[in-house]
């Protein structure tokens, strides 16, 4: 099943040169709406007439969240506040947040995005799809709302929180599919299971997740605790929200709508673009968005693009699951670690739940690290031996993953903080 079958299946020559058309349009675009970029383009010598080829790309300056900070609130807006209907913020953990508006156009292409990756994950217009993301300024709530919306099916905006009227609503209406962070699902799980409901049993059989990482491990232990199909979606709100890539039935990575996003993967060091195939920093061009464009936006999202035909009919680049944010990516004596493969190996371990935090430190000037690890059954906290032995197998194969030796703290169920949003994994303890 297709959205916009004619644009989600066009021939790679075809999507090619529709980007080509639509980028050289861009720089004309920002250049006549936005001085900063501007004043960018003019520095770099490039003009709408210098792309003569995709690859030409590479002379345009990268645009990065500083530059939208720094331009805050309007700055990098391409057309006049009255023909914005809509504003969108990341929140940010320090310094101002960075604002993005839409245009009506924008929303419509936005709604587009997100009905192509719901469909292509499964949904129906039958779909009655709980929205448990915070509805407000976050773009993951109002993004999936309308795209579900456009497609027909029947969409409780019940927002995030208040886990035990969650499992009311999902009970007594029905639900049949779920948008949530993977993290919140699995806590909506726990909660069932204490109040004793078992969420198997519940009519929810499609989970649309996204916003953080999900282990692959992780997401098997949803789908246990669920009995549903799940699918993973990306985006970040200054490129429009959800919408901008979406896993298909196949699971072999995200879809990434080509037709308004030209996506590129570069060296996050040298900001040199890599070769077709490799990892690296997801940089990505709106091709269609009129009210905040982006030019060549580096995520520091850590992905790979997969050129290769997917059994699904899609012709549209996959993206694979991003391991990590650049700027996440801790290096403790010398290795490079994501906090997702330190995921992947605890939830192997059946012991452990899926909760944990790693905590970074500085010992003798250097990055070290330890991981608090909840137990999934506190009585273990009294067998002192059986909890020396699984410390030791938590150590091994992290060891054999990360070539690591971490310092692993059992804890007591439930004493890491329970999150409706994205989970926090780290706790910076690094002297800086
Ligand atoms: O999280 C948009 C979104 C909402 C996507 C709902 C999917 C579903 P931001 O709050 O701006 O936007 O955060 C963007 O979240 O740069 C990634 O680091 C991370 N992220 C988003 N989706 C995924 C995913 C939304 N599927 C930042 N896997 C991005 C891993 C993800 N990380």
């Amino acid at each position: 099943m297709f959205w916009q079958k004619d644009a989600e299946t066009m021939e790679r020559g075809e999507i090619e040169k529709l980007q080509l058309y639509k980028l050289k349009k861009l720089v004309d675009y920002v250049y006549t709406n936005v001085p900063f970029y501007r004043e960018r383009l003019d520095k770099a010598g490039v003009t709408a007439d210098k792309i003569k080829t995709l690859s030409d790309i590479k002379y345009i300056p990268y645009t990065t969240k500083e530059d939208i900070r720094d331009t805050y609130p309007y700055g990098l807006f391409a057309q006049p506040m009255k023909n914005i209907v809509r504003i969108h913020a990341s929140s940010g953990t320090t310094g101002n947040p960075t604002v993005v508006g839409y245009t009506k156009n924008d929303l419509k292409m936005w709604s587009d995005c997100v009905s192509r990756l719901v469909v292509a994950a499964g949904a129906t217009e039958e779909d009655i799809v709980q929205i448990c993301f915070g509805y407000g300024l976050f773009t993951g709530a109002l993004g999936l709302h309308y795209g579900l919306e456009q497609l027909g099916a029947t969409v409780i905006p019940i927002s995030s929180g208040n886990t035990e009227k969650q499992l009311k609503m999902m009970k007594d209406l029905g639900t049949t599919a779920l948008v949530s962070t993977p993290t919140y699902a699995m806590y909506i799980a726990e909660v069932a299971k204490e109040i004793g409901i078992d969420p198997r049993t519940l009519k929810v059989r499609l989970g649309l997740f996204g916003s953080e990482g999900c282990s692959l491990e992780m997401r098997s232990k949803i789908e246990e605790a669920w009995n549903l199909f799940a699918t993973d979606n990306y985006g970040m709100s200054e490129l429009c929200g959800p919408g901008v890539a979406g896993e298909c039935r196949y699971r072999n990575g995200m879809h990434i709508a080509e037709d308004h996003f030209l996506p590129e993967i570069i060296d996050s060091v040298s900001g040199d673009v890599k070769e077709r195939g490799e990892w690296g920093e997801l940089v990505v061009t709106t091709l269609s968005k009129e009210g905040i464009p982006l030019l060549r936006y580096r995520t520091k999202d850590v992905s790979c693009l997969n050129y290769d035909t997917c059994e699904c009919g899609r012709t549209h680049v996959r993206m694979e699951k991003p391991k990590g944010r650049s700027d996440d990516m801790i290096k403790i004596k010398g290795v490079n670690v994501f906090p997702t493969q330190i995921e992947s190996v605890l939830i192997s371990i059946p012991q452990v739940g899926p909760h944990y935090q790693i905590v970074l430190k500085t010992v003798n000037f250097m990055d070290d690290f330890e991981i608090n690890i909840e137990l999934i059954d506190g009585s273990l906290l009294t067998k002192y031996s059986e909890l020396e032995n699984l410390q030791k197998t938590i150590r091994h194969k992290l060891q054999t993953v990360l070539g690591l030796d971490a310092k692993i703290n059992l804890l007591e169920p439930k004493s890491i903080e329970r999150t409706a949003g994205k989970a926090k994994r780290i706790i910076d303890n690094r002297v800086k």
